[in-house]
């Protein structure tokens, strides 16, 4: 096996000699990877749905040799994916399919730049509550960081231990806290990112309040890798809640869930999660991975609820779930009990993926049209295949469904179209938290409205007039 210098791309175009030369000056030869037998789990996502070829995988352990990788693929027009722990979900981390090609029409593939072992982990600002790190730390790693300080982070999701907190903010996670803490754009303090031409923003010192023009930080947070490659970021902490319960609540239909999540929400200061799942799912995943029903009889769906705080929350979630109309209920406050609920919930995501190549739509609705959404939703998929199997899942908290489709050809779009049409019929939104990846370019404009992509466009060409950072995600190429 080969990496290095000496170019052993055998499926694709070859980067010319000098930019391999200078991408190893950059990083190290051992950190320039051609050989497609290296290059390959980057080059094909989660899912499995999305994979492309890349001229070369590089990857850089500081902003100064990140902005040496893309000043050198840019002399030569080679564009640059980033990427951190690829569990992104809408094809934006990989290569894409369709090779770039240059005007003498011979494919340029592009070269994935893996933020990976931009790994420092600097001390908690105890006085600020902040910790600055860098990209390619993943959320477990942060985790872990933080919780030796006694701090938390507000956010987490099922993929902690490979998603980085770059990835993250690129697409702006949301995860399983966003009912008590937000989405990831709400955790940024500060930010480090190198642009298309290899220049440095960077704010860190890590200000609460800093109004010095435009948010720069912000703007990275959703930006899916098109507008700069984020090297480090200073995050914003939450206390550590050690004292935790989770219930779960056996209900009639998803509009029951939200209602009685909206209800829990204004009565429980420490909920801090409020999550849906069917029948169909549960069954799924215990088929995937074993355990046990919390129920006797099956129910139509099921609302997790966890609350967190620094003394024994159960009574007041006991209590507050007395005063809504589930048919049953569950409640675990010790580590294997909550643990097994939140596995029922969790595990989703591995057992579909293992049932098949599923199609994927995490939307948004309004949180008063979940239950007709999750009714409609339903019927549009049998009208487009009534050998499908749905399965609907997600952050009831905010508004926000996974629906996860199996039997149809992967490329197969119909059934994706009818459930985005119908989210943004609902006045949703065709992405409420992994973003438009090149999954849901075609659907930016139908959802956002000509006016809005058109200045969402100008940002990139002002920051990206080459169109160097991962084109062909957000935007057609
Ligand atoms: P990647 O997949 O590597 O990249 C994602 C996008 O960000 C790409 O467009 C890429 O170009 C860009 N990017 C990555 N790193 C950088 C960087 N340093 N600079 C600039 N751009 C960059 N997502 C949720 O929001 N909520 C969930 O609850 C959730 N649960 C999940 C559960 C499972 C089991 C899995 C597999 C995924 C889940 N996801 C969830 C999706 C995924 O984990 C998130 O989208 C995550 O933020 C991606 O991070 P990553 O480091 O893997 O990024
Ligand atoms: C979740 C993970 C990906 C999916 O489980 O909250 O964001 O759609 C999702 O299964
Ligand atoms: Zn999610």
């Amino acid at each position: 096996m080969h990496h290095g210098c000496v170019s052993q791309q055998t499926d694709g175009a070859h980067l010319p000699e000098q930019t391999l030369a200078a991408l190893c000056a950059a990083v190290g030869p051992s950190h320039v990877l051609t050989d497609p037998d290296l290059r390959s789990t980057y080059e094909t996502d989660w899912s499995r749905r999305f994979h492309g070829i890349a001229a070369a995988v590089v990857r850089p352990a500081s902003v100064e040799e990140v902005g040496a990788v893309v000043e050198a693929c840019g002399k030569v027009g080679a564009a640059v994916v980033p990427q951190g722990g690829n569990t992104g979900l809408v094809g934006g981390s990989v290569p894409r399919a369709a090779a770039p090609r240059d005007d003498r029409g011979s494919p340029r593939p592009p070269v994935v730049l893996s933020a990976l072992r931009l790994r420092d982990l600097e001390a908690v600002d105890e006085v600020a509550g902040e910790v600055t790190v860098g990209a390619g730390v993943t959320l477990g790693t942060l985790q872990e960081h933080v919780q030796r300080a006694g701090w938390d982070f507000g956010v987490d999701m099922g993929s902690r231990d490979s998603a980085t907190v770059g990835g993250m903010v690129a697409t702006n996670a949301g995860g399983v806290n966003v009912v008590r803490y937000g989405v990831m754009r709400q955790q940024i303090v500060g930010s480090e990112a190198v642009l298309g031409d290899g220049s440095v923003i960077r704010r860190l010192p890590g200000l609460v309040k800093d109004n010095t023009g435009y948010a720069l930080g912000s703007l990275m947070a959703g930006s899916e890798g098109t507008l700069a490659v984020i090297t480090r970021l200073r995050l914003r902490l939450v206390p550590q809640l050690p004292r935790r319960t989770v219930a779960l609540l056996a209900v009639d239909d998803a509009g029951h869930a939200a209602a009685f999540a909206a209800q829990l929400r204004r009565s429980l200061a420490t909920l801090t999660a409020a999550e849906l799942f069917d029948d169909d799912g549960m069954r799924l995943v215990l088929e995937h991975a074993g355990g046990q029903r919390p129920f006797r009889d099956a129910h139509p769906r099921y609302l997790l609820i966890e609350c967190a705080a620094a003394s024994d929350p159960t009574d007041e979630l006991v209590d507050a779930i007395a005063a809504v109309a589930s048919r049953d209920a569950v409640v675990a406050s010790d580590e294997e009990g909550r643990d097994r609920l939140w596995k029922l919930r969790e595990g989703h995501t591995e057992a579909v993926n293992a049932a098949g190549v599923p199609h994927k739509l995490d939307v948004a609705v309004p949180i008063g049209r979940i239950g007709q959404f999750d009714m409609e939703v339903r019927e549009a998929i049998r009208g487009v295949d009534p050998e499908a199997r749905t399965f609907v899942y997600g952050h009831v908290g905010d508004g926000n469904l996974h629906v996860n489709v199996l039997g149809p050809d992967p490329d197969d779009e119909s059934v994706d179209d009818a459930v985005l049409a119908l989210a943004i019929q609902m006045g949703g939104a065709v992405s409420a938290e992994h973003g438009i990846g090149v999954a849901k370019v075609r659907w930016l404009v139908p959802d956002r409205g000509e006016p809005d992509v058109a200045a969402m466009r100008a940002i990139k060409r002002a920051l990206d007039p080459d169109d160097r950072l991962n084109p062909g995600v957000l935007f057609r190429g």
